[in-house]
């Protein structure tokens, strides 16, 4: 079944930095959807937990250049 994930994202300054957040963690499998919100500094992400987990998509976006906590 699905999961939800949410991070704080710290560093995005413009929409684009958010975007290639977005894109490298729908290209992880067992990614559902992920949306990246730069005003707030957030990463929601919905996943299948038997393919991928929340340690591997936090990683996945500091391999992006930005610092990523779980929050949720
Ligand atoms: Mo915008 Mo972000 O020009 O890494 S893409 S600051």
């Amino acid at each position: 079944s699905e999961a939800k994930a949410v991070f704080c994202v710290l560093g995005m300054t413009c929409a684009a930095c958010a975007g290639s957040v977005e894109k490298a963690v729908k290209r992880l499998p067992g990614i559902r959807e992920a949306v990246v919100d730069v005003l707030n500094n957030k990463a929601q992400v919905l996943f299948y937990p038997s393919f991928v987990n929340e340690e591997t998509i936090r990683e996945t976006i500091e391999d992006v250049g930005f610092e990523a906590t779980l929050i949720q």
